[in-house]
C-alpha cells in the first residue's frame, strides 16, 4: 500500500524535511500532500490526519502516524528491507540515542538559528548556547562516524534515519556560518550536496515563487550547494518534449537550458527543475537524450 505524507512549507519546516527525507532516502513509496502551515487548506488536510496537530503526519498502511520519531520507528519496522537504521548493535543503539537527542535537544541552535533554506545569515554572531549545542553535536557526529562501516559519508557509513534527523542541524549551521570543525564541515557538505537534499531545496524555491514570478529571484543568496545549471524560465516556447516528464500530461509551462527549451504542465514542476535541473532523474532522461 502507498504511504501518504502531509508535509508543511518546504523552506521553514525542518520537521517535514526529516520527515520527507525518511521516505526519499529509502525510495519508501508515498503521496505527498503539502500545504502552507496555518493555512485554510492546510486545516482541511490536517483534519484527513486527525488527530495530528503538526507536520509531518502521515498514513502508513492505512494508519495515522504523527512526530518525526514516530514516523521514523513505524517505517523501520514497516520496512525492514529498507534498512533504516545500522545493523550493528552498538550503531543502532547510538543512531537511536542521537536521533532522541536531536529530537528532544539543541534549542539554542533551533531558536537562534531558524531554518530557512533559501537566505544565508552571513553576520550571525553565534552565542555561547549556540556554541556549545554545536559542540556537543560535533562530539556525536564524530562517535557516530567512529563506529561507521562502509565507505559512505554518512554518520554511520550508509544514510541511515540519524543523517535524515541531522540534514536540517547541517543546513542551520551552513546558512549561519557557525564555525565547525574540517569533519563535520565535509558532513554538512554531504547533505548539501545530496541530490534529494537538494531536490528538497528546489521544490521549496518553487514553492516560495508561487504561481507567478522567477524562481532564481528567491535563489539569489549564495547557498553553500554546488553550482546550479543555468536554466531560465521563459513565459512562451515551444518546446522540445511535448509531455511533461514527471506527469506525462501536455506541457503549458516552460524553462530554457544551454539554448534548448523544455516544457511542463505547471509552473511548480517548471520552477522546480529551474532551481536545479540535475536533481531530477526524469526531467535528465529527456535532457541527456
Ligand atoms: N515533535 C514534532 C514537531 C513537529 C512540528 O513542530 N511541526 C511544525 C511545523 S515544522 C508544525 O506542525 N507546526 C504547526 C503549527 O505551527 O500550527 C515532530 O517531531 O514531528
Amino acid at each position: 500500500m502507498t504511504h501518504e505524507l502531509a508535509i508543511g512549507n518546504r523552506s521553514t519546516c525542518s520537521w517535514s524535511l526529516r520527515g520527507w527525507l525518511l521516505f526519499e532516502k529509502f525510495n519508501l513509496p508515498v503521496k505527498i500532500r503539502s500545504e502552507r502551515i496555518r493555512s485554510d487548506a492546510y486545516r482541511v488536510m490536517m483534519a484527513d490526519f486527525a488527530p495530528a496537530r503538526s507536520v509531518p503526519a502521515a498514513r502508513l498502511d492505512g494508519v495515522v502516524v504523527y512526530d518525526t520519531l514516530a514516523l521514523a520507528e513505524s517505517l523501520n519496522e514497516l520496512h525492514p528491507e529498507a534498512q533504516m537504521l545500522p545493523a550493528a548493535p552498538a550503531a543502532r543503539g547510538l543512531a537511536r540515542s542521537i536521533v532522541a537527542e536531536m529530537h528532544s535537544g539543541f534549542t539554542a541552535l533551533r531558536n537562534d538559528c531558524s531554518i530557512d533554506l533559501l537566505r544565508v545569515f552571513p553576520d550571525f554572531e553565534p552565542s555561547e548556547k549556540v556554541l556549545d549545542d554545536v559542540a556537543r553535536i560535533e562530539e556525536i557526529w564524530a562517535c557516530a562516524r567512529e563506529m561507521a562501516s562502509g565507505v559512505g559519508p554518512w554518520l554511520f557509513g550508509e544514510y541511515s534515519i540519524a543523517d535524515a534527523f541531522y540534514a536540517p542541524v547541517a543546513a542551520r549551521i551552513a546558512s549561519y556560518g557557525v564555525p565547525i570543525s574540517e569533519n563535520a564541515a565535509a558532513y554538512i557538505v554531504a547533505h548539501l550536496c545530496d541530490p534529494a537534499f537538494r531536490r528538497w531545496r528546489a521544490m521549496a524555491a518553487a514553492e516560495k515563487v508561487g504561481q507567478s514570478g522567477d524562481v532564481r529571484d528567491v535563489l539569489q543568496a549564495p547557498w553553500p550547494t554546488p553550482p546550479r545549471l543555468p536554466a531560465a524560465p521563459v513565459s512562451l516556447g515551444s518546446s522540445e518534449n511535448e509531455f511533461c516528464p514527471y506527469s506525462g500530461k501536455p506541457v503549458t509551462h516552460f524553462m530554457e537550458l544551454e539554448g534548448r527549451v523544455f516544457g511542463f504542465c505547471n509552473a511548480f514542476c517548471r520552477d522546480k527543475t529551474v532551481a536545479d535541473p540535475e536533481v531530477w532523474e526524469d526531467f535528465q532522461k529527456i535532457y541527456q537524450k
